[in-house]
């Protein structure tokens, strides 16, 4: 028995790029703006209503520029009616004071990873200090934070995190399972039922599977009545031995998926109203 609420409607995030991937072995990885933006748009048209970002430089490298993160997300609110939610988590690579200074872009949302976990080869660090400073700096700045769940302990730590330091900006809670990252929690069945019994009462909550746990991890969300999120960042692999053509294919199936288990794509508004985000400043189509 679960405490998350179920949603009658799916919210799906696009997460188009992540910092994990290189250009040269993905070509068709949306990396400069004007990619972004037009991935973002044609992600829009086929239902997605958040998109989770990572920007790159101009070698394509992943950045956590301060002048490119905000010229980011004005390009994005200019031309798509998306919530836009910035990666904190950066690159394993990137220090703690510029994943806290990706909050002065002003996002709708960012991302709050709840501690720290194995990464492939490398260490995705999270201290429970810093988690507590993004946390309070999301709530003084009104950006809804989105907490980036690697491992069922990390719910635990979001419970804590909870009763220490009170509700997050917009007064609702969200959570994202990243499920099959090698040195995190599985992406199946069994893990996204467990997790179940330690989301919050009242949170929302969507999932990813990374890689080929990607549709695993859908079916089992959409059953359990989550949200989905889908993009590049996570898979590259379509189909045993076909490449993802672009995201937008991603945000595709998956809108057809929630369509089909009678729990179709929510609209931005009602978007917003779940997760607290402000309503939508200016959008001229
Ligand atoms: N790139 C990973 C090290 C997040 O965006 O907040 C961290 C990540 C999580 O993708
Ligand atoms: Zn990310």
């Amino acid at each position: 028995m679960t405490a998350a609420t179920t949603s009658p409607g799916t919210l799906i995030t696009v997460a188009p790029t992540g910092a994990e991937h290189a250009k040269v072995d993905v070509p068709n990885l949306p990396v400069t703006l004007t990619e972004l933006v037009s991935t973002a748009q044609d992600c829009e048209r086929v239902g997605a209503t958040m998109i989770h970002v990572h920007v790159r430089d101009a070698d394509a490298k992943p950045s956590l520029d301060l002048g490119l993160l905000k010229e980011t997300v004005a390009a994005l609110r200019e031309n798509t009616s998306l919530v836009v939610q910035l990666s904190t988590g950066g690159a394993v690579t990137d220090p703690e004071a510029d994943r806290l200074r990706v909050l002065e872009a002003m996002p709708d949302s960012a991302s709050c990873t709840m501690g720290t976990v194995n990464f492939g080869d490398d260490v995705f660090l999270n201290r429970w200090e810093f988690i507590v400073e993004l946390h309070k700096r999301m709530i003084e700045r009104e950006i809804v934070p989105e907490y980036e769940i690697f491992d069922l302990g990390q719910l635990t730590s979001l419970r804590r995190l909870l009763d220490n330091y009170g509700a997050p900006a917009g007064g609702h809670v969200h959570l994202d399972l990243v499920m099959g990252v090698p040195g995190g929690m599985p992406g199946n069945v069994e893990t996204v039922s467990a997790a179940l019994r330690d989301i919050p009462e009242g949170a929302s909550f969507c999932a990813t599977g990374v890689g080929r746990a990607g549709l695993p991890v859908m079916f089992a969300t959409l059953a359990a009545g989550g949200h989905l999120r889908v993009g590049m960042e996570d898979t590259t692999s379509y189909a045993r031995g076909e490449r993802v053509r672009d995201n937008a294919q991603l945000v595709a199936r998956a809108a057809g998926l929630a369509r089909i288990a009678q729990r179709p794509p929510l609209a931005g508004e009602r978007v917003r109203q779940l997760l607290g985000v402000r309503p939508v400043v200016r959008h001229d189509g």
